[in-house]
């Protein structure tokens, strides 16, 4: 007997390498997962390196294999655009999408800088008044059911006080690891700071509720010269024999206020010799304390008074009732990092069936951008800056969603 059939969302993305994979794995697997939403068509995968996109396509189950990304946007057949690609394409891609009444899926940052970050808000705003066009940011690590449940125990703590970020990894540690398009500004348009601490802003934003709104910080790259890689792949690398200058941050710190007086300590770094992803945030209100890291993706550190039973206690988050879980396994039974862009394409394929507006969008990345930008003046200047005012048409744009 055959079930009902239902049409799904004809996905096209652009991008082979690590996030390509990611994604490639979240739209194989999320109809799998949450049976509410219908089995998108992997319609097509596209990369400069043709043979990359054949193989990828070949172990998710992409339809075709292209090299040219704007035969994507051309095709009537695809509905949503997904942008894995260095930051420097995201634009370009992004707007030829939009305007093709495609929704769009980016990969942070949004843009490797604030004008095009602002032509990327304008291009989604135009296509989502004429045809209800999702414009969507990659940061998945909201997506994560501890994050939601930080957020959650946050709403009703009292006034917050610190919210204290890190971001460490150490895969440049070596100086003879070569140079990929990630220490390239004109391809990735910062280092750490878009790459890493731009996951610490938009989830600080969101978990806080509150816009950052002035920052003092620092930059440093430690290596400045590399062997240019011969070939790459996500996080590794061969060297060639040229020598290339690194043009991005290796580190950064900075502190911050937010919009209602919450002071914040963030750093980011790819020299942290041990930590190979460590992704961890800590927000302090008057009545609790909510902890998170992302190698333990499953807990959520909670500090709450409790009649002399206070201490720090840690949280499985894998009940049936935390976000997400119930389309999962029993409690206990425990999910990793790949599982939160299985939330991502969930979350998007039903705003798009609903028409209801996804978060974080586009503007929510232009906020976030923003931020970087500030802290690369701060860093410049060795002096506090202001974190440019939104445009007067997005500037009620409410972080709480
Ligand atoms: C590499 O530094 C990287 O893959 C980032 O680009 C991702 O955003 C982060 O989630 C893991 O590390």
């Amino acid at each position: 007997v055959k079930g009902p059939r239902r049409t799904g969302v004809r996905v096209g993305l652009v991008g082979s390498a690590f996030m390509g994979r990611a994604h490639s794995f979240a739209w194989a697997n999320v109809a799998s997962v949450f049976g509410e939403v219908s089995r998108p068509e992997l319609v097509a995968v596209c990369s400069r390196d043709r043979g990359r996109a054949a193989e990828l396509a070949g172990r998710y189950g992409w339809g075709e294999s292209e090299e040219d990304w704007r035969r994507l946007v051309e095709r009537a057949d695809i509905d949503l655009i997904d942008v894995c690609t260095p930051g420097a394409l995201h634009k370009e891609i992004s707007v030829a999408a939009l305007q093709a009444g495609k929704h769009v899926l980016c990969e942070k940052p949004l843009a490797n800088g604030l004008t095009e970050a602002v032509a990327m808000v304008a291009a989604a705003q135009e296509a989502w008044e004429a045809v209800g066009a999702q414009a969507v940011v990659g940061f998945n690590v909201r997506r994560f059911p501890a994050i939601r449940l930080a957020k959650d125990v946050l709403s009703g703590a009292g006034t917050l006080r610190h919210v204290r970020a890190s971001y460490l990894q150490d895969w440049l540690v070596d100086p003879e690891f070569p140079m990929t398009w990630r220490l390239d500004r004109s391809q990735a348009g910062s280092g750490a700071l878009g790459d890493l601490a731009s996951h610490l802003i938009d989830l600080a934003q969101y978990i806080t509720g509150q816009q950052i709104f002035e920052v003092s910080s620092l930059m440093q790259t430690f290596v400045a010269q590399r062997h240019v890689a011969a070939a790459s792949s996500g996080l590794s690398a061969t060297s060639g024999a040229d020598l290339g200058h690194v043009t991005v941050d290796d580190a950064v710190a900075f502190v911050s206020r937010f919009a209602d007086g919450p002071v914040g300590a963030f750093e980011a770094t790819r020299f942290a010799t041990g930590h190979r992803n460590s992704l961890r945030i800590e927000v302090n209100a008057d009545d609790a304390t909510v902890g998170f890291d992302i190698e333990r993706p499953n807990e959520l550190v909670v500090y709450r008074p409790d009649g002399g039973l206070e201490g720090f206690r840690c949280v499985n988050v894998t009940e049936g009732a935390h976000a997400y879980m119930q389309a999962w396994w029993p409690p206990g039974h425990v999910l990793g990092w790949d599982h939160s862009f299985i939330h991502q394409a969930r979350d998007l394929l039903i705003g798009i069936v609903e028409g209801e507006k996804v978060r974080p969008d586009f503007a929510d990345g232009l906020q976030v951008q923003r931020v970087l930008d500030a802290v690369e003046r701060s860093a410049r200047a060795k002096q506090w800056q202001t974190v440019q005012e939104s445009e007067p048409s997005y500037g009620n744009h409410v972080l709480n969603d």
